[in-house]
C-alpha cells in the first residue's frame, strides 16, 4: 500500500503522535520539541491539532498555503491548522454537519491567532462576490472591534482575551458565508478600575489617549483608526457615541472624593475637584448636579418609601467605580449586538453553522479572585466536553457497535464541575445563596460556608478542611481556599467575591445615567427609568455566568467539534525557547496522553456503511455501479477487494472502524486517481464526438 510520508517524516518528528513508537510522555516531549525546533508548530493526534505557539510569525499562513490545503485530505500534507479548518468547512459543506471549532489551552498558548487563522481561512475558501465579500469582511473586523475594548495586556499575554467569545458563522446550502452571531461571556470588568501589577487596562484606553491630545475631546473619532467599527457597520454617530463613553470613564477615574465632617460626628464624601465630573457630564449630557447627588446620597427605596443616607468617602469611590465598570461592561455588551445587528444573516434559508469558540484561558496567578474562578470554571466546563466527546464518547461508541475493546483509565474532571456548579452545595450555589441571604453578609461568612460544606470535598482545600490530606496545611491564609482544578492548584482569596457577584450598582446612579441627554447612556441603563422601579434583585454575576456557560455546552454537543489544544513553549513570550517542564505540565493536564492511547487503542476513523459504500464503491468491479445486497457485505467486499490488511479495520454493527489514518488516505487516493480517469474518459469520448 503507498503511503505519503509526511506524517512520518523523522527529521521533523511524527506529525500524528498516533504514529509514535514508542509511545511515552518523554518520547512525545520529545517528538514535540523536535518538530518545534523544524518550525513544525503543528502536530496531530488523530483529528485533533496540537498547536504550538511560535512567538514569531512564520511563513505558513500565506495565500499560497490556502491553495495548498485546499479540498485535500487531512491527513495527505503536513500537519496545519488550515487541514482542520478545510475539513471543518467541507464536512459542513457536503455532509450538512454543524461544526465547532474547539480552541483551548491556557493563557498566551495561542487561542484567540488560531481562532483568527481558522476564520481567515474560510473566508479564502468559500464562495466570492459582492455580497459574500461584505459578509466575510464584516465577520473578520468584528475580531479587531472587540480586541480593542476586549483584551488587554496581562503578565502572561500582550494581548490578552479579557471576555469569552464564541461565534457561529452562518453558511447557506452552496457553503457561502451569510452571516453570523457572537456570544460574549462575562468581560473581566474590575480591570476597568483596578490593574494587577505589570498588566494594563483595556487596549482602547490606550488607543484613545495617544491620539487624543485635545483635551475637550471634542470629535475623538479622528484620533482612534476606527476603520474596522465603520466596516462593520458602525455609522459615525455611534462610533462618536462610543467613543464619548470611553473617555468618560476615564474622567470618572479621575474623579477623587474627600470627607467633609457633619456636625454629628460622621463624614459625608465630597468631590475633590469638580472639573473632571464636569467634563464627563458633558461628554454625556448629564446634568452635573444629578452627577454629584448620585456621589452623595443612597437612597434605598422599601415598598413606598425612599430613604436617603449620605455616603462616606469609601462609599463614594466604590460608587464611583461600580459605575465605571458598569459602564464599560454595559458597553462591551452593547457592541456585541449592535455588530450582532450588522453581521446577522439576512435570508432566511436554513443555515448550517460552524462555531469557533475562543475562550479565556486557564489562569493561576500570584492573586487570584473572582474573575479567575469564573475563568477556571469555564476551562474546567471546556475540557468536560473534551473528555465527553473523545475519551468518553469513543469508548462508548466501540461498545455500542460491539468492537472489541480494552478500557484506558483517564481523568474525568466532572468531580471538579460538580464543586464548583453544583445546584444544592457547590461554591456558586453556596456563593449565591450568601449573597442573598439577609443580615451581615462578608467575604469571610461566605469562605465559613464553604469550609463547612465543601470541607471534605477531594479538590477543595481551606485551612480549616477537614479532608485529612490536608488538615495541617497552614500554608493557606485564612482568606483562601485552594482547588485541585484539572490542570493545577489555583489559591482563590475571598476578598470581592461576594461584591462581584453581586454586582450591584446604587439605583442613584442608574437613574442618574438614564437621565442622561445621550441615547447610548440612556440605553444602557434601563433600570434607572423611574416609571420602570423593579424591586427584584437582578441575577448575581455567578449566577449568570453559569447559565450562560450552561447553553453553550449544551449547542457545542449539537455539532461536531473539532479540537485545537494549544500549548505555550515557554513564560518569557519568547520564539525559539522550548521549556519542557512546561510543556510537559500543559500535556499531562490537557489529558493528551489519554488522548493519543485511546485513538491508538482504538480506531482513528469510522464511517457508516452505508455513506462508506458511496463513497468508495467505484473503486471495485463488484459494487461499481451498484451493490444489491446488505450495505455491511459490500463494504466487506470492497475491502477485501482492495486487499487492506484485516487488522486494520473492524466491522462493528452500524459501522465499519478503520484502525489508521493512512488506510483512510491509502482510500481517498484510489478515489482521486479513480475520478481523475474517469474525467480524462469522459473528455476523449467528448472529442472523440466533436
Ligand atoms: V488568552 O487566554 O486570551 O490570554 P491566547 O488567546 O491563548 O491567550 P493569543 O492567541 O493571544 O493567546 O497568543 C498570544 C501571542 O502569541 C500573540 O499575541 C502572538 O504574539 C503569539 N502567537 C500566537 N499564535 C501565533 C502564531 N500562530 N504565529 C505567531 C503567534 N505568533
Ligand atoms: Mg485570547
Amino acid at each position: 500500500m503507498e503511503v505519503k510520508t509526511s506524517l512520518l517524516d523523522n527529521m521533523i518528528g511524527v506529525g500524528d503522535m498516533v504514529l509514535l513508537e514508542p509511545l511515552s510522555e518523554d518520547s512525545f516531549l520529545e517528538n514535540l520539541k523536535k518538530r518545534f525546533d523544524h518550525n513544525e508548530i503543528y502536530t496531530y493526534i488523530g483529528s485533533v491539532v496540537i498547536s504550538m505557539n511560535p512567538y514569531r510569525s512564520l511563513p505558513i499562513f500565506t495565500p499560497e498555503k490556502v491553495e495548498e490545503y485546499r479540498n485535500r485530505n487531512f491527513y495527505e500534507l503536513s500537519p496545519h491548522i488550515y487541514a482542520l479548518a478545510d475539513e471543518a468547512y467541507r464536512s459542513l459543506r457536503d455532509q450538512d454537519k454543524d461544526q465547532c471549532i474547539l480552541i483551548t489551552g491556557e493563557s498566551g498558548a495561542g487561542k484567540t491567532e488560531a481562532s483568527k487563522l481558522v476564520m481567515s481561512y474560510v473566508a479564502a475558501v468559500c464562495g466570492k462576490g459582492q455580497e459574500v465579500n461584505k459578509v466575510k469582511e464584516q465577520l473578520l473586523q468584528s475580531n479587531p472591534v472587540l480586541e480593542a475594548f476586549g483584551n488587554a495586556k496581562t503578565v502572561r499575554n500582550d494581548n490578552s482575551s479579557r471576555f469569552g467569545k464564541y461565534m457561529d458563522i452562518e453558511f447557506d446550502f452552496k457553503g457561502d458565508p451569510l452571516g453570523g452571531v457572537i456570544s460574549n461571556y462575562l468581560l473581566e470588568k474590575s480591570r476597568v478600575v483596578k490593574q494587577p501589577r505589570g498588566e494594563r487596562n483595556f487596549h482602547v484606553f490606550y488607543q484613545l489617549l495617544s491620539g487624543a491630545s485635545d483635551d475637550t475631546l471634542s470629535n475623538i473619532s479622528v484620533f482612534l483608526d476606527c476603520n474596522a467599527m465603520q466596516i462593520v457597520g458602525f455609522m459615525e454617530d455611534e462610533v462618536q457615541s462610543v467613543l464619548e463613553l470611553v473617555a468618560a470613564v476615564l474622567k470618572l477615574g479621575n474623579i477623587e472624593f474627600k470627607p467633609e465632617s457633619r456636625c454629628n460626628g460622621t463624614d459625608e464624601s465630597r468631590i475633590k475637584d469638580k472639573n473632571d465630573l464636569k467634563e464627563m457630564c458633558e461628554l454625556l449630557g448629564i446634568e452635573q448636579s444629578v452627577l454629584e447627588r448620585a456621589f452623595s446620597y443612597r437612597t434605598v427605596e422599601a415598598k413606598m418609601e425612599k430613604v436617603s443616607t449620605t455616603l462616606n468617602v469609601a462609599q463614594a469611590y466604590y460608587a464611583r467605580d461600580a459605575l465605571a465598570k458598569n459602564l464599560y461592561s454595559r458597553l462591551f455588551s452593547w457592541l456585541v449586538t449592535r455588530i450582532n445587528e450588522s453581521i446577522k444573516a439576512q435570508a432566511k434559508t436554513r443555515h448550517k453553522v460552524m462555531g469557533v469558540l475562543d475562550i479565556y484561558g486557564f489562569e493561576i496567578f500570584e492573586d487570584n479572585s473572582f474573575e479567575q474562578f469564573i475563568i477556571n470554571y469555564c476551562n474546567e466546563k471546556l475540557q468536560q466536553i473534551f473528555i465527553e466527546l473523545t475519551l468518553h464518547e469513543e469508548q462508548e461508541e466501540y461498545i455500542r457497535e460491539g468492537i472489541e475493546w480494552t478500557n484506558i483509565e483517564y481523568f474525568n474532571n466532572a468531580i471538579i464541575c460538580d464543586l464548583i456548579e453544583n445546584n444544592q452545595n457547590g461554591i456558586l450555589a453556596m456563593l449565591d445563596e450568601e449573597c442573598l441571604r439577609p443580615g451581615t453578609v462578608t467575604d469571610e461568612t461566605f469562605l465559613d460556608k464553604l469550609n463547612t460544606i465543601c470541607a471534605e470535598h477531594q479538590h477543595f482545600e481551606s485551612r480549616l478542611s477537614k479532608n485529612s490530606k490536608f488538615l495541617n496545611d497552614h500554608s493557606l491564609p485564612h482568606n483562601c481556599f485552594r482547588i485541585q482544578h484539572y490542570a493545577g492548584k489555583v489559591l482563590y482569596r475571598v476578598e470581592g467575591f461576594v461584591d462581584k457577584n453581586n454586582d450591584l450598582l446604587y439605583r442613584d446612579l442608574s437613574q442618574a445615567m438614564y437621565k442622561a441627554n445621550h441615547s447610548l447612556i440612556k440605553q444602557l441603563f434601563p433600570e434607572g427609568n423611574p416609571s420602570k422601579v423593579n424591586l427584584k434583585r437582578p441575577p448575581t454575576a455567578g449566577f449568570q455566568f453559569k447559565a450562560s456557560v450552561g447553553t453553550l455546552m449544551k449547542n457545542l454537543q449539537t455539532k461536531n467539534p473539532n479540537y485545537i489544544r494549544c500549548i505555550k513553549p515557554n513564560d518569557k513570550k519568547a520564539s525559539h525557547i522550548f521549556t519542557e517542564s512546561l510543556v510537559r505540565h500543559q500535556v499531562r493536564y490537557l489529558g493528551l496522553m489519554e488522548n493519543v492511547r485511546v485513538r491508538r487503542a482504538g480506531y482513528a476513523f469510522r464511517q457508516a456503511y452505508e455513506p462508506c459504500l458511496e463513497r468508495y464503491k467505484m473503486l471495485c468491479k463488484r459494487t461499481w455501479p451498484h451493490w444489491r445486497g446488505p450495505e455491511r457485505e459490500g463494504v466487506e467486499v470492497l475491502m477485501t477487494d482492495l486487499q487492506v490488511p484485516a487488522d486494520e479495520f473492524s466491522y462493528g454493527r452500524s459501522k465499519i472502524f478503520i484502525r489508521n489514518p493512512r488506510t483512510l488516505f491509502f482510500l481517498e487516493e484510489r478515489r482521486r486517481q479513480c475520478l481523475h480517469d474517469l474525467a480524462s474518459l469522459i473528455q476523449k469520448i467528448y472529442r472523440g464526438w466533436k
